[in-house]
């Protein structure tokens, strides 16, 4: 299997971070591709262009990063999945909450590429609060003993948090928030967490937004 991600992209690294948890480096080898790239390597196999993409190995390519974890989690025995079920209300519920997070700070970033006089303040302060406020939520969970488990909640959760750390700063989510700061310090050592930093900085491989 193929997994196609970009260095700077924080659904892509959660399933980078998954191959290694799962002990899936042999099984599927992680390949870089460029992004809104006409010439991306990525596009014959996935016309959508993002990552993560799971080229499985009868040419079927999976996309959006829910899904390439239920692939991979179908590699592993049962016991080690990563991707909560039903039957984890609470784990799945923070799955979500972490991966909506996520999508709003996606949006405010996409904003802040753009050149400025093509930005909407508008935009921009509507993903700040919700940013603040769903970061509000998850700190008191973390305080409460949420997020002890390693599984796609977990990594969902330090790869947005890595994602703010590096390539949105505007976000200072570490203000007021010890627990979620403690977790995410905590999980640096972790070998999925310290080998998937993504590079500092906004603009990676792909050009600006317009
Ligand atoms: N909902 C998707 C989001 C994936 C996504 O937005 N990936 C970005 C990188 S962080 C991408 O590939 N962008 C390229 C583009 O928009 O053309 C998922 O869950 O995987």
């Amino acid at each position: 299997m193929r997994l196609f991600h970009a260095p700077g992209s924080p659904y892509a690294r959660i399933t980078r971070m998954a191959v290694i948890e799962l002990g899936l480096e042999d099984r599927v080898a992680v390949e870089e591709a460029t992004l809104r790239d006409p010439a991306s390597v990525l596009l014959p196999f996935n016309p959508v262009g993002r990552v993560p993409s799971l080229v499985l190995d009868d040419g079927s390519t999976i996309t959006e990063t829910t899904p390439v974890l239920m692939v991979l989690d179908s590699l592993v025995a049962p016991e080690r999945r990563l991707l909560p079920g039903p039957d984890a209300p609470r784990a799945l519920a923070a799955y979500g909450r972490v991966l909506g997070m996520l999508d709003g700070i996606a949006v405010w970033n996409r904003e802040l590429r753009r050149p400025v006089h093509e930005r909407s303040p508008g935009v921009i302060a509507l993903e700040a609060v919700r940013a603040a406020r769903v970061a509000d939520a998850l700190d008191a969970e973390v305080a409460a003993g949420g997020f002890a488990t390693m599984d796609a909640a977990l990594l969902a959760l330090i790869s947005a948090l890595g994602y703010c750390a590096r390539r949105h700063t505007a976000f200072d989510w570490r203000e007021g928030r010890p627990a979620l700061a403690a977790l995410f310090d905590a999980a640096q050592a972790r070998p999925s967490v310290a080998r998937t930093v993504p590079p500092a900085g906004m603009g990676g491989t792909a050009p600006p937004v317009r």
